[in-house]
């Protein structure tokens, strides 16, 4: 009866299926509201596609095995593309030469190509070696508001579990903090004075234009910011990539 019936009918049936395969009690099966089950919140799909049976029991055990459940979460992200051994991204000077409209996925370029740009890591810290010739990417979720990162393909492999560039480097983040247990050097500004349907508006406004901010959903993801930092270049201002309530007001 939702409004995503085609996507969430396939979800009926792949957790039918679940019940039928995987002697699983229903009273067990237990999911969040939209039906990401267990601790690695997976989908039934996604259960069906990745959970792994990893203490041996015969039952891929999400729920309760700790063993289950992070060998399920490991397999996810090995079959969407991670890369052993990399990390998933550096925090980055980016100096002012290097435009914010240049991040995203589809703007990837050698690590060595970044740094002749005059990117370069924070506090001195270097780049691996093996890194120079593998493509990255420049994020910048907060646009010059914020710090700035070079990812890797691993940082988008986080992002095939949750959309979102700001879980994705909370991900990253804290794994790094438990083993090195260095916070960002950058702080990130605090906002304020606008609200996801003014971000709407403006994306609107921008889509009018002709920009492509990937849809006007009041959400700032890469393609607004970029959309955004094309369009204050193009205005001949200082590209900041990221609404402000100025901002908001100038993009009509
Ligand atoms: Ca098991």
């Amino acid at each position: 009866m939702g409004r995503r019936k085609a996507y969430f009918e396939k979800e009926l049936l792949a957790g039918l299926k679940i019940l039928q395969d995987d002697h699983l009690p229903l009273a067990r099966m237990k999911s969040s509201w939209a039906g990401a089950l267990g601790q690695p919140q997976f989908l039934p799909s996604k259960f069906l596609a990745f959970a792994v049976d990893f203490d041996g029991d015969g039952k891929r055990d999400i729920w309760n095995s700790v063993p289950d459940t992070l060998a399920s979460i490991a397999n996810y992200l090995n079959k969407n593309g991670w890369q052993r051994g990399r990390d998933w991204g550096f925090e980055a000077d980016v100096p002012a030469s290097v435009s914010c409209a240049l991040e995203g996925p589809d703007k990837g370029m050698k690590v060595s190509e970044w740094m002749a740009r005059g990117v370069k890591r924070v506090k001195g810290r270097r780049f691996p070696a093996a890194e120079k010739n593998r493509k990255a990417f420049l994020l910048m979720p907060a646009g010059r508001f914020g710090p700035a990162f070079i990812a890797t393909q691993n940082f988008y492999t986080l992002k095939t579990y949750n959309e979102s560039d700001l879980y994705a480097l909370f991900i990253g983040h804290l794994a790094d903090r438990m083993g090195r247990n260095t916070p960002f050097i950058r702080n990130w500004a605090k906002f304020s004075g606008f609200s996801r349907r003014d971000v709407q508006k403006m994306q609107k406004r921008l889509e009018a234009k002709g920009y492509d901010v990937g849809g006007a959903d009041g959400l700032v993801g890469f393609k607004t910011r970029t959309a955004i930092g094309k369009w204050q270049s193009r205005a001949r201002r200082k590209p900041t990539c990221f609404p402000d309530t100025r901002l908001i007001r100038q993009i009509h």
